[in-house]
């Protein structure tokens, strides 16, 4: 059976989402990042690095989070997870999918852990500061293009994977300065997200506390 390796709310959950979402079959590992069994020959051997999500399906060993996403939309052929081919939109799928990826979520890794990057207390302020900077320019940037379009998911009319990411993304930014649920575009888009009984599964299997967003 197939089988998601993930630890509470971190990007393992976007994953989780879609799984839920598509309704595969399917069962969770958890992973005690806290205790290090992540640094486990065991683990080490499906992520070499350690880290969350692995997904492990028939043989398959799977890291990197778009990566599993992308495997489950083809899993998932004809379902509505991501635009048909051919529709304009699926070029900005692929676009926006990537930069939450490499862009958001790179920056909130910094503003969160800034100690995985400096070593000194000074160093590590400078690190969180310049990333707090980055991510508020981000989420204003993703508010811009919810308003521009309007429509009642990140990409428009279509819910899709990418819905997934922002939304776990997002909920990283409860304890910032200017949270992204604090626009009021994204703070009505993520509590329509809210609203979607996968998400909610999700959210409930992985014994998060509410306030989710
Ligand atoms: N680019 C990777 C990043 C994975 C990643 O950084 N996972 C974090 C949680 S969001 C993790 O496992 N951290 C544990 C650690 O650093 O020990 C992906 O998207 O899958």
């Amino acid at each position: 059976m197939m089988r998601l390796h993930y630890y509470p709310g971190f990007i393992s959950l976007a994953a989780h989402i879609i799984i839920e979402e598509i309704g595969l079959e399917y069962e969770l590992s958890f992973v005690n990042l806290h205790k290090g069994p992540n640094k486990n020959p065991s683990y080490l051997a499906l992520h070499p690095d350690g880290l969350v999500p692995v997904l492990e399906n028939d043989g398959l060993v799977l890291y990197e989070s778009t990566a599993i996403i992308l495997y489950l939309l083809e899993l998932n052929e004809g379902a509505t997870l991501s635009p048909k081919q051919g529709n304009m939109l699926k070029p900005q799928f692929y676009q926006w999918l990537m930069w939450l990826s490499t862009t958001l979520h790179a920056n909130l890794s910094l503003y969160l852990h800034p100690n995985k990057v400096a070593v000194s207390v000074e160093a590590q302020a400078e690190v969180r500061a310049v990333a707090e900077q980055r991510v508020n320019a981000q989420f204003d940037r993703v508010e811009e293009e919810l308003a521009r379009h309007g429509g009642m998911w990140f990409l428009g009319e279509t819910y899709s994977a990418v819905d997934a990411y922002l939304f776990t993304l997002a909920r990283w930014s409860r304890g910032m300065p200017r949270p992204a649920a604090g626009r009021p575009q994204l703070g009505a888009y993520l509590q329509r997200m809210i609203d979607r009984p996968a998400v909610q599964r999700a959210h409930m299997q992985e014994h998060l506390s509410q306030p989710w967003v």
